[in-house]
């Protein structure tokens, strides 16, 4: 694919001669190749939860080849083996670009080694990897430890404000093991607990799907009955959270003191923020899916010989329908807490 821009020059030039020869305006658009397209193969972790297809239809719609492109897109259905497969399918196909969201960190120093001896530039979107950074030329994602820090910042603000005295039981349903994701969310987790003295009953994955977290939900609720908040590392895991404490008797809200579980949840999906809306989740903190633009623009950048930052995070927000709680303070800085209305539900773009 690389030969690409040669053969477009060369089919342009016989355009232009072809149709200046009849004394027409020279048209470079026509008849030009499917190799005017940049080739970009795109590596996704799966299709495991409303947050991962927002961030699918998103790439999907930017690389579009009304756009210049020709995008191969690959869904690992959550196993890295298949990532890796794809990578080197990529390579053989000798891509312009590749794309990976990396399910896990850890595992990719040698497709990304082939990807970087044949020339493929690749960029990372969403997750992280753990290796050298050289092997890539850009990551743009989303920084999961500050993620965590504001929801558990977020829980430690509102219990203060409601002067709740009692024991704080809490649960992490967490998200892939492995995944930077996981790893960002669970140790804001992990140090929030040690640091205000929160009671952890389980601390177990739900793979970020709505069908495991239900089943690791309802096993830890028959070990524990004292569970009064959970923190849950997507929003999908928090549907299934609550179908399993629903199906357990027990109320979900934002009464812990009346015995309501106080929930948690990361993504703010359309279905997340309106079980935000309605009081099922206290707090949902943003984690944008809508790579699509930014990685189009990205490409665009290196097509046309420029440079990119290495990494790159993206500003996130923070939705409550409660009014108790609005700015959490996280290492210095403070952040604002969107309340959440129908009318800022209706304009959500996911
Ligand atoms: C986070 C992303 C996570 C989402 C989950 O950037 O990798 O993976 O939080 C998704 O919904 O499955």
């Amino acid at each position: 694919m690389k030969t690409r821009a040669l053969a477009a020059g060369l089919w342009g030039l016989l355009a232009i001669i072809l149709l200046s020869a009849c004394g027409a305006p020279a048209e470079t658009g026509e008849g030009v190749s499917d190799d005017s397209l940049i080739t970009v193969g795109f590596s996704q972790v799966g299709a495991e939860s409303d947050w991962r297809t927002s961030c699918t239809n998103s790439v999907m719609e930017a690389f579009s080849e009304e756009n210049g492109f020709n995008l191969i897109f690959s869904d690992a259905q959550q196993k890295q083996e298949n990532q890796i497969k794809a990578v080197r399918d990529f390579i053989s196909q000798d891509v312009d670009y590749i794309i990976i969201d990396p399910i896990t960190e850890s595992g990719w120093d040698q497709s990304l080694k082939e990807a970087s001896d044949a020339g493929i530039p690749v960029i990372l979107v969403d997750r992280a990897v753990d290796a050298d950074e050289s092997l890539y030329t850009a990551a743009i994602g989303s920084d999961f430890e500050l993620e965590g820090k504001k929801a558990c910042a977020y829980l430690k603000a509102y219990l203060d404000k409601m002067s709740y005295k009692g024991e704080v039981n809490i649960v992490d349903i967490q998200g892939t093991i492995g995944a930077s994701a996981t790893i960002g969310r669970s140790k804001a987790f992990d140090d929030a607990a040690k640091k205000y003295g929160w009671n952890v009953l389980a601390q177990e994955t739900g793979e970020f799907t709505q069908a495991k977290g239900q089943e690791v939900m309802e096993s830890i609720l028959k070990r524990h009955d004292n569970v009064n908040v959970v923190y849950c590392e997507n929003d999908n895991e928090a549907f299934g959270v609550r179908d399993a404490i629903e199906s357990a008797g027990k109320k979900v809200g934002n009464n812990i003191e009346k015995g309501e579980i106080i929930l948690l949840s990361f993504d703010t999906t359309r279905a997340g923020l309106t079980e935000t809306l309605n009081g099922t989740i206290l707090v949902n903190t943003e984690c944008n899916p809508l790579y699509g633009e930014r990685l189009a623009s990205m490409v665009k950048t290196l097509e046309e010989g420029g440079t990119l930052e290495k990494h790159t995070y993206i500003d996130e927000d923070q939705y409550s329908a409660n009014e108790l709680v609005k700015s959490v303070t996280v290492d210095g800085k403070t952040y604002p807490v969107t309340i959440l209305t129908q009318e800022i539900l209706d304009e959500r773009p996911y």
